[in-house]
């Protein structure tokens, strides 16, 4: 009960350091049931994001027009890739292209 309750402050307190933290982020997007989980997320330039395969088979994240890419990810793989430039990059898996994802990068 009290280990439960203490818990749940250090989790507030780290919560708010976190986001007293301006630095660069690292947002991990995972590569599962052959969906980007989350599909899209908002990141500031600098920061990282990492994709990590929780399938059984290989996937990629490849932007669309091929500015970037992760190249084949296995099972169990994992890259990080740093966006700097301002604006939305939308990105697909190249073995299954209905696999769709999308970043925003914002100074926001
Ligand atoms: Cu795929």
């Amino acid at each position: 009960m009290g280990g439960v309750l203490t818990g749940a402050i250090l989790a507030v307190c780290f919560g708010l350091l976190a986001r007293a933290d301006d630095g660069p982020r690292t947002h991990r997007v995972v590569l599962q049931n052959f969906a980007f989980t989350p599909a899209e997320i908002t990141v500031r330039p600098g920061d990282t994001v990492e994709w990590v395969n929780s399938d059984i088979v290989p996937h990629t994240a490849t932007e669309s027009n091929g500015d970037w890419d992760t190249e084949n990810l296995a099972k169990g793989q994992s890259t990080q890739l740093v966006f700097s430039d301002l604006g939305t990059t939308q990105y697909i898996c190249a073995y299954h292209p209905n696999m769709r994802g999308k970043i925003t990068v914002t100074a926001e």
